[in-house]
């Protein structure tokens, strides 16, 4: 009924009931609404009050904007300028992660402990931080005030950097791409960006790399370890998705945005017995949790708490007229959800210092007592629940298995098992052609094409071509809900790709995380390279990043970094840069001789998969690993014979 709208059954039914009343959502507005050429192509520019320009290029000659901006240098900036609050939104996650993160190594957070220690140790020595002799406690001072003092420096580099192939570090610093502190590179960046000062293309986009770089080996991966090492570094465990997850008899909270600082105390909180009897005092069975976007995956990859939805079912997840609470922090948070709520019992809650929205209940977060934070929203929550219109209550029955919590670690352990965690089976499964490449599929999604299709379309045909496909975000959800990670998916890969998942017992779709959890991906191609057999760069090997259904600024200095680090990175939508074709040419293909990696824009999931496979094909054929086997039947002593 909503075919072109969306392929999630339960986001159809949702959006048929707020048709039937009379609610508006994303899906509507989209519809509705009549997009800027200029501003999707990149080349609208209005970074002074003498604009906006808006240059066309078509005719002869080409436009340019009232100061003598040309065309790639205004959709340059524009891109650059994306990268530059892409990167200050993971950033500024990292940083607040940072400073919990000391606050709980001095004991000033109940609730909060040091829950992985191997991986503080970790994280001490590549920060080169003396640990010998110091309690846990003292480590995890030092390694916060580390990363903390990151954001604010002025030279030198950024401590994960050294964790890249050493090559790949060696080009860095040839091309002066190293970052030199995490917020000085945002800054520089807005900075050359303003009208009359960086006006080559390249040199912006060089700017723009490491300003990227300083987000996926800075700021993101400062969030991920920090968080690991905190709440615990996730392991494989099973979950549920899709709005089904909600339950009628019980109080429904619902977590959305992306710093779990607050969620794992939602999750903590909610269990006790005082909680769970005040709700059912008020009628309610019980208190059920389940998350939305990235908030989700961080509580689901660490305690299997269930997932509601994705991005664009934010707002059909209150149309179910069951949430008691909708919880928010920052990031892909819609301020539709306070009119949409209107129209039900359900409160929406902000929880940030930095995110208020008007017609919101505001109860702010305070990092040194999460425990009374996150009471009080319980308490606020089960105290709506008699408040719910009965008659408005319809909870889809969609509700899926899916297997998540493969951090980088996981897929060690996983591929080479607990005794000799290694990632050589996995690089041999790739020299011998079982498995063909490995593809990360992330981000958002975008009312601009049906929901969850492009997700799902691309990740069916990258791995019935034998390719092993890695997920965080918004995409992990979509693909959860179409069944694909789940063991059993394995009968939609490719033989090779069937083998290693039933010898392993692995979906060929695997769940990293979050956001920033993309930094995990940075870490496992390191690894891969590491390993050795497949070249001694992240270029060398035969892996790829897709955005299919990208919408945030943060999904390109993703991409930017994944470029800088060597990847071949496909976007789908509409890509910011079609404005000017040097800019174009600049990404696609120049940038392949800079950093080794470089873009793609294709909206047709087939043909990203066709783009993707040639990539890792020609990777391949360059490693001299081009031929693939012929498929083998084993038999079960064959089976006990093989490596995995
Ligand atoms: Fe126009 Fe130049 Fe001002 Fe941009 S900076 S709005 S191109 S005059
Ligand atoms: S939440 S950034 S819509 S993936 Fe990270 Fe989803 Fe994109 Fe937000």
């Amino acid at each position: 009924m909503n075919e072109e709208l969306t392929v999630c059954p339960a986001t159809s039914k949702m959006l048929s009931k707020a048709q039937e009343e009379g609610i508006s959502t994303a899906f509507d507005r989209a519809k509705a609404m009549k997009p800027c050429p200029f501003g999707s192509a990149g080349s609208c520019c209005k970074n002074c009050a003498m604009g906006p320009c808006r240059i066309s290029t078509k005719g002869e000659q080409e436009g340019k904007g009232i100061c003598g901006a040309t065309v790639e240098t205004i959709a340059a900036r524009n891109f650059a300028r994306m990268i530059a609050a892409g990167t200050a939104a993971h950033s500024d996650h990292g940083r607040d992660v940072s400073a919990t993160f000391i606050a709980a190594a001095n004991g000033e957070v109940p609730g909060y402990q040091i829950k992985d220690e191997e991986k503080l140790q970790e994280v001490a020595r590549i920060y080169g931080l003396e640990t010998k002799g110091k309690s846990k406690e003292i480590i995890a001072q030092e390694v916060g005030k580390k990363a903390l003092s990151e954001f604010g420096q002025q030279e030198g580099e950024l401590g994960f950097i050294k964790r890249a192939p050493e090559k790949r570090q060696k080009l860095w610093h040839e091309h002066g791409l190293v970052p030199r502190g995490i917020d000085r590179e945002v800054v520089e960046l807005m900075h050359r960006t303003t009208i009359g000062v960086d006006q080559d293309q390249k040199d912006i986009l060089m700017a723009g790399s490491r300003t990227a770089l300083a987000d996926g080996w800075g700021g993101s991966m400062i969030a991920t370890e920090l968080q690991d090492i905190m709440f615990g570094t996730p392991i494989p465990l099973r979950s549920k998705v899709n709005l089904g997850v909600l339950k009628e008899d019980q109080v429904n909270i619902i977590v959305h945005g992306h710093e779990p600082l607050l969620s794992e105390m939602i999750v903590a909180v909610a269990q006790n017995q005082e909680m769970l009897d005040y709700a059912k005092q008020k009628g309610a069975e019980g208190i059920n949790i389940a998350g939305i976007c990235c908030t989700a995956n961080e509580i689901l990859m660490r305690h299997g708490i269930p997932i509601a939805g994705n991005f664009l079912q934010q707002e059909l997840a209150i149309v179910t007229g069951a949430v008691e609470a909708m919880v928010v922090d920052v990031q892909c948070v819609m301020q539709s959800l306070v009119s949409v709520a209107a129209c039900y019992h359900t409160k929406i809650i902000t929880t940030s210092k930095k995110a208020r929205i008007p017609g919101a209940t505001h109860l702010e977060f305070s990092e040194h007592d999460p425990i009374n934070t996150a009471s009080k929203i319980i308490k606020e929550a089960i105290e709506n629940y008699p408040n719910r219109m009965k008659t408005k209550i319809n909870i889809p029955d969609e509700e899926l298995d899916l297997v998540a919590g493969f951090s980088h670690e996981t897929i060690n352990y996983m591929l080479g098992g607990s005794f000799r965690k290694s990632y050589r089976p996995l690089n041999d499964a790739i020299i011998d052609g079982r498995i063909r490449g490995v593809v990360g599929v992330v981000g958002c999604n975008n009312p601009k094409v049906t929901h969850d299709q492009v997700h799902t379309t691309l990740v069916k045909e990258l791995i019935a071509n034998d390719v092993l496909v890695v997920q965080t975000g918004c995409a992990a959800i979509a693909c959860a809900k179409a069944g694909l990670l789940v063991p059993e998916a394995k009968d939609l890969a490719g033989p090779g790709l069937r083998e290693i998942c039933e010898t392993v017992g692995i979906p060929p779709v695997l769940h990293c995380g979050s956001c920033v959890d993309n930094s995990r991906l940075l870490i496992a191609v390191t690894e891969m390279v590491k390993e050795g057999g497949l070249g001694n760069d992240i270029s060398d090997l035969p892996v790829a990043g897709c955005a299919p259904e990208w919408m945030s600024e943060k999904a390109i200095a993703i991409g930017q970094y994944f470029v800088a680090s060597g990847a071949f990175v496909v976007f789908g939508v509409t890509f910011p840069v079609t404005g000017s074709e040097k800019l174009s040419h600049l990404l696609y293909e120049e940038f392949k001789e800079i950093t080794g990696g470089s873009w793609a824009f294709e909206p047709d999931p087939i043909k990203q998969a066709e783009l993707i496979i040639k990539h890792i094909d020609h990777k391949r054929e360059l490693l001299g690993i081009k031929t693939r086997p012929p498929r083998v039947l084993y038999d079960m002593a064959m089976r006990r014979e093989l490596k995995f």
